[in-house]
C-alpha cells in the first residue's frame, strides 16, 4: 500500500495545482471516484494483518478527510474566480433598453368556455362537475344505451377496465346530479371527455358543455327559445337558426340546432359544405327512460337538455382552421390581435 503521507502529499498537490474547475474535478475523480486510489487503499485494507487494519483505517480516514476538504476549498476560489472572470468579460450596458413585456391573453378555449358559462350563469343555470374517470351505468347504461346499445360504439370510447372508462360526454354529471339533488333542476356541465378519433376536426379529448334543466311542465318551446338566445349571444342575433330532426338515446324528441353560415351568408362554401347551415348543437326533451333510471317519475317530471363542443364554437367564433392549434402551445394563440372577433 502507497505510504499514507506520499499518498496525501501528492493528492493534495494536484488539488492545489487544478487550475479550473474541470481539471480539479479530474483529479477529484482520481483519488476519491468509485476506482480512485483512496477507495482502493480502503479495499487493500482486508488484506492487512488484523493488528495493523485499525490504525491504518484510521490513518486512511484522515487522508480521506483532508482530500475532500482541499478539493472543497479549490472548488470555492476556482468557483469565484470564474466568477470575477465573467464579469471581467460581460459587461452589462444598462443604458440599453429592456426587452419589454408580452402582453399575453386568455387561451381561445378558456375565451369560448367562460363566455358560455357567462350567458347560462345570467339565466339561473350553475355549474356542476364530475369525474372524468366513469363507470359504464353513470355514461351509458343510465342514459338509456343498455349494454348491447349500438350508440355505445359510436362514442369510441376508452377502456381502463372492463366497466371503467373515460367519460365520452359530461352527461354523467347530469345523471349524478339528478340521483342527488331533488328537482328542479338548472345546471350546466362543462369539462373534458374522451373518444378515440383524431383528425382536423376531432382530438382525442376535447371540451363539452351541456346543460339540464328538470322541471314541472317544460316544453320544446322553452328548449329552443333558451338555445335561441344562447345562440344570438354567442355569435350574433342577424343569424338564423333552425332546429332539424334527429336522434340522441337521451333524449326524444331530439334535434341539432343549425347557424346560417357567416362565413358566405348562405351561398354555401367549404366551412358548411355547400349547404349553408353549420351545426353548432344537440338537443331534446329529456327521455323518460332516463328519468326512471335516476329514480324520477316522468309523468311527473319533465326536462330539456342540451350539449356542445366547445372546441367546435370556438372555431366558428374564432375562425380557426385546424382543432389540434388549440394544443400547439404556440404563442401567437394567446396574443390579442390576431384572433379574429366573432362574426
Ligand atoms: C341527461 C339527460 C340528457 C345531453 C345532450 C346532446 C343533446 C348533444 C353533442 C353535441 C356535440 C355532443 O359535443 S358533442 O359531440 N351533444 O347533442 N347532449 S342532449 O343530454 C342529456 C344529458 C344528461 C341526464
Amino acid at each position: 500500500m502507497v505510504s499514507e503521507l506520499d499518498f496525501l502529499d501528492s493528492a493534495l498537490a494536484a488539488i492545489s495545482s487544478a487550475s479550473t474547475l474541470v481539471e480539479l474535478d479530474r483529479v477529484r475523480v482520481h483519488w476519491l471516484g468509485r476506482n480512485g486510489v483512496l477507495p482502493e487503499a480502503f479495499r487493500e485494507l482486508a488484506t492487512l494483518p488484523a493488528t495493523e487494519r485499525n490504525a491504518t483505517g484510521q490513518r486512511l480516514n484522515r487522508a480521506r478527510d483532508a482530500i475532500e476538504d482541499a478539493v472543497r476549498k479549490r472548488r470555492h476560489v476556482l468557483e469565484a474566480e470564474a466568477v470575477e472572470k465573467q464579469l471581467a468579460r460581460k459587461r452589462i450596458d444598462v443604458t440599453l433598453p429592456g426587452r419589454g413585456t408580452l402582453p399575453g391573453t386568455l387561451h381561445p378555449l378558456t375565451q369560448a368556455r367562460l363566455r358560455i358559462e357567462a350567458y347560462f350563469l345570467g339565466s339561473g343555470f350553475t355549474i356542476a362537475t364530475g369525474p372524468e374517470i366513469e363507470d359504464d351505468f353513470h355514461n351509458f347504461t343510465a342514459l338509456n344505451m343498455g349494454p348491447d346499445h349500438p350508440a355505445r360504439a359510436a362514442h369510441d370510447t376508452f377502456y381502463l377496465e372492463e366497466t371503467v372508462l373515460l367519460r365520452t360526454h359530461t352527461s354523467p354529471v347530469q345523471v349524478r346530479a339528478l340521483k342527488r339533488w331533488p328537482p328542479p333542476l338548472r345546471i350546466i356541465a362543462p369539462g373534458r371527455v374522451y373518444r378515440r378519433d383524431s383528425d382536423l376536426t376531432h382530438t382525442p379529448m376535447f371540451h363539452q358543455i351541456e346543460g339540464l334543466v328538470v322541471d314541472q311542465g317544460i316544453t320544446w318551446a322553452e328548449m329552443t327559445g333558451v338555445l335561441t338566445d344562447f345562440l344570438h349571444d354567442f355569435f350574433t342575433d342577424r343569424l338564423n337558426i333552425r332546429f332539424r330532426p334527429s336522434y340522441f338515446p337521451f333524449t326524444e324528441p331530439s334535434a341539432e340546432v343549425d347557424l346560417e353560415c357567416f362565413f358566405c351568408a348562405r351561398r354555401g362554401c367549404r366551412v358548411c359544405k355547400q349547404s349553408g347551415w353549420i351545426e353548432v348543437l344537440g338537443c331534446g326533451l329529456v327521455h323518460p327512460q332516463v328519468f326512471r333510471q335516476s329514480g324520477l317519475d316522468p309523468d311527473e317530471w319533465s326536462g330539456l337538455a342540451f350539449g356542445m363542443g366547445v372546441e367546435r364554437l370556438a372555431m366558428l367564433k374564432y375562425r380557426i382552421g385546424d382543432i389540434r392549434w388549440f394544443y400547439d402551445n404556440d404563442l401567437r394563440f394567446l396574443t390579442p390581435a390576431p384572433v379574429a372577433s366573432g362574426p
